[in-house]
This record gives C-alpha cells, sequence and structure tokens, in this order.
C-alpha cells in the first residue's frame, strides 16, 4: 500500500492528527495495535485548555464537547485544611472545559471512520523501516495474521511511551531526559456526583487528593499512593476514607460515595526525548514526553503537536515549504518543557515528598504565596491555562 503519512497510534495525537491531514487533502493511515473497544474504554485526561477546544473545533471533532463539556473559571488549591480559589478566568482571562479523553477518542474515531478514514486496529509487529536514507520510508505489520507494507513518505509516531516508533531511532540520535518520583496516583471512577462545582487539588500531611469529575453525575478521584501500592490492596471503602481524610473538611461533609467503576494506578515520571524527529520520523504526544498529571497537560500537549506537525506537513505538500518541518521539534520541545517544568512544581507543591519538615515548610511557603499574591497566582493560571512563552 503506498500513503503519504503513516500514523503509529491511534490516541489522541494520532487520531487529530489524521483527521487535520485529510482536512489538508493529505493522505494517512492510523495503525492501532488495540481494539477499537479496548482505546475507547481507556480512562485517563479530563481537563481540556482553550487552545486544545479550539483545535478540536477547528478539526470538526467539538459537536459532543460544546454539548457536553463542563466549563470551569477556576479551580481550588487546599492546603492543610485551608482552600484558595484559583480564578481562572480573573487571573488569566480564559477557561478550561472538563470532557473526559474516552470521550474524544470515541468522537475522533466515529469521525475518522465516517469520512472513510483508514484505521487499523490491532495492527501487529508494527515495524518502521528506511527512517533516513534514499528512497521512501515504510512500515510493516500484521492483520488477523496477514503481513502488510505501508510505503510512505513520512512517519508520525503517536504511540505513546511504550510504542514502537521512539525506540526505533538508533541509541545516539536520541537524547532521553527522566526524573521518576517514588509515589503514584491512584484513581476511582464512580457514579457518583461530584464532591464540589471545580476541581479540588488537596495537599495534606497523608499526601495528595484531587477532587475531579467527567460530568454532573460521574466523579474521578485520585489519591497520592506508594509505587510499590496495588489496587487489591485499596477496595473502595478504604479509598473513600483516605479521600476524606485528605480533603478539606467541607468537602468530606459533602462527598458522595459508590461503588467504583474503574480503579487504577498510574505511575507518575517526567520524560522527554530530544530531538521530536528522526529523519521522516515525528514524534508526538506521550511518544516524545509525559509528565505527572498534576498540571493537566498530556493530553493537552498531545494535541497541540498534533496541530504543528499537521501545519508543518501542509506546508510540505502544498507549497513544498520545510521549514515548518525542520522548526517542529524545536517549537514542539519548548512547549513540552514549559509543561513539564510546571507539571513537576506543582507536583512539588502538592505531594507528601517524605518526611522532610524543611519540604513541609517550602510547601507552606508556596501556598501561602498563591495566596497572597495575584502576580504568583496569575503564573499558576497561565500555565494551567496552557499559556507559554512561545519564544527564548
Ligand atoms: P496515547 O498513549 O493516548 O495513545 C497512544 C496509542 O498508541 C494508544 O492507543 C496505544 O494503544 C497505541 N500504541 C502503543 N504502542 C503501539 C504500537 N507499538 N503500535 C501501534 N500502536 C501502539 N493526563 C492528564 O492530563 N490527566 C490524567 O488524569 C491523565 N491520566 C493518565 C493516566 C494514565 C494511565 C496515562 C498513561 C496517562 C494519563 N494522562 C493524563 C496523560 C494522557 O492523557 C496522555 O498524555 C495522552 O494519552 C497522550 O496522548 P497520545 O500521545 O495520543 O498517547
Ligand atoms: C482528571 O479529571 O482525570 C484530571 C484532572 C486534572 C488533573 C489530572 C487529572 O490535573
Amino acid at each position: 500500500m503506498r500513503t503519504q503519512i503513516a500514523i503509529i497510534g491511534g490516541g489522541p495525537a494520532g487520531l487529530l492528527l489524521s483527521q487535520f491531514l485529510h482536512l489538508d487533502g493529505i493522505e494517512s493511515i492510523v495503525l492501532e495495535k488495540r481494539s477499537r473497544a479496548h482505546v475507547e474504554a481507556r480512562i485517563r485526561a479530563g481537563v481540556l485548555e482553550p487552545g486544545t477546544v479550539k483545535l478540536l473545533r477547528s478539526a470538526g471533532a467539538a459537536a459532543r464537547l460544546d454539548d457536553e463539556g463542563l466549563r470551569h473559571d477556576g479551580f481550588h488549591l487546599a492546603f492543610d485544611g485551608k482552600t484558595i480559589r484559583v480564578d481562572l478566568k480573573a487571573l488569566a482571562g480564559d477557561v478550561v472545559t472538563v470532557y473526559g479523553q474516552t470521550e474524544i477518542t470515541k468522537d475522533l474515531n466515529a469521525l475518522r471512520l465516517a469520512l472513510n478514514g483508514n484505521i487499523v486496529f490491532r495492527a501487529e509487529d508494527i515495524a518502521l523501516h528506511r527512517l533516513t536514507g534514499g528512497g521512501h520510508a515504510y512500515v510493516t505489520y500484521r492483520e488477523n495474521g496477514v503481513r502488510h507494507e505501508v510505503v510512505c513518505d513520512f512517519v508520525a509516531g503517536c504511540d505513546g511511551f511504550h510504542g514502537v516508533s521512539r525506540t526505533s531511532i538508533p541509541e545516539g540520535a536520541i537524547r532521553n531526559f527522566e526524573r521518576v518520583v517514588p509515589f503514584g496516583w491512584l484513581g476511582v471512577l464512580s457514579k457518583t456526583p461530584p464532591v464540589a462545582d471545580e476541581l479540588i487539588y488537596a495537599r495534606h500531611r497523608r499526601g495528595f487528593a484531587l477532587c475531579s469529575m467527567r460530568s454532573r453525575t460521574r466523579s474521578r478521584y485520585y489519591v497520592q499512593v506508594g509505587l510499590t501500592d496495588r489496587v487489591e490492596e485499596w477496595p473502595d471503602d478504604r479509598f473513600w476514607g483516605e479521600l476524606r481524610r485528605r480533603i478539606p473538611p467541607d468537602a468530606a461533609e459533602r462527598l458522595v460515595t459508590g461503588e467504583s467503576e474503574e480503579k487504577s494506578i498510574a505511575p507518575l515520571r517526567s520524560f522527554v526525548a530530544e530531538p521530536m524527529r528522526f529523519g521522516r520520523l515525528f514524534l508526538a504526544g506521550d511518544a516524545a514526553h509525559i509528565m505527572p498529571p498534576t498540571g493537566a497537560k498530556g493530553l493537552n500537549l498531545a494535541a497541540s503537536d498534533a496541530g504543528l506537525l499537521a501545519a508543518a506537513f501542509a506546508a510540505h505538500y502544498r507549497g513544498g515549504d520545510d521549514g515548518p518541518l525542520d522548526a517542529y521539534s524545536t517549537t514542539a520541545l519548548r512547549r513540552a518543557w514549559q509543561a513539564v517544568r510546571f507539571s513537576w512544581w506543582l507536583t512539588g507543591l502538592t505531594h507528601r515528598l517524605g518526611n522532610d519538615p524543611f519540604e513541609g515548610r517550602m510547601q507552606k511557603a508556596g501556598f501561602e504565596a498563591l495566596a497572597g499574591s495575584r502576580a504568583a497566582a496569575s503564573a499558576l493560571a497561565e500555565n494551567y491555562l496552557g499559556i507559554f512563552p512561545t519564544t527564548a
């Protein structure tokens, strides 16, 4: 088979990229190793920056988002029971939208398939070939045991942190930056009304907690747990009990508990691969960078990479201008490092970092700075909205 762009991975980055390419009249194929049902059942992110909402609208994939998404003008930050509200609208002039990544994946799959988009689910043994040197790149894979070969101009690696794309780049041609933290997030999804109208990020001496939601009847909660913790060690009662201890007393009073629909532990790490290009291969999203979800940046960065890369491919095919493709890695990495820096900072402010009393005092001072300084609160609001410097 021959196409222009072979996209590895059918998550938000890959699907949004394929839709933008379609709108630009550029052919692509998406090779996804899991089934459609699996990718549409995965519970991940839930907070969208205004830039991501704009991208999804420009891709024609925001009808349900505009109908069902919850607009949040602010969020709450609690420190040992004291709470401040970060007014995003007043401090930085915009709002976030709460709408599940699961729903975005469903919307994009439905849209791509309705437009006869080429998505291969359960694609196995994917391998990338001829990413540099003469001739065309090509990708091989198996579907139902049959070997297939896709000859293409470019490959977009949108297959997440554990995908095949980044590992196809020779060691000497890529540099990895990584920081792992000794804790994870235990997340629960429940058919219960959210404890508040806006998100609550709580720093407590027992550890971090987050109160989020997917709708007015479905809640998403997280507590910080040890890296060796296992889901089986956290029956619902223990989870609700621990959450109630860590959130502000008024919220603890209002908390409605129930049976968990989904429960999983996500390890926290910060990782960036440089550059995000190797010859004809371009990395986007978690394939190139991941960070703790504290700043709600992962999905939003995947979307912004997809938008940037699509525009660069369009410039290549429409006007033969390779400037944007050549600049893609530098531009995307600048934003990625801002997101990593912000996520790292917010994680450091709100999580239990061992028993060092000095750290505790630093966190308290950081919280008081946010409570007492409009400039500090504005910087937090800007970053949370995804407003980052675009030039060095
Ligand atoms: P994705 O990982 O979403 O998609 C990659 C796709 O490639 C997947 O469908 C995968 O099946 C496929 N794939 C993998 N290997 C392949 C191969 N070899 N061949 C073909 N396909 C392959 N962010 C937040 O902001 N808030 C959160 O609460 C949050 N929770 C998260 C929880 C978890 C467990 C994880 C892993 C991430 C979470 N994130 C969260 C970050 C998340 O939202 C990611 O940033 C986002 O999914 C990135 O999108 P993609 O880059 O498209 O990668
Ligand atoms: C979520 O709703 O899953 C969520 C929200 C905000 C975060 C992380 C996760 O910072």
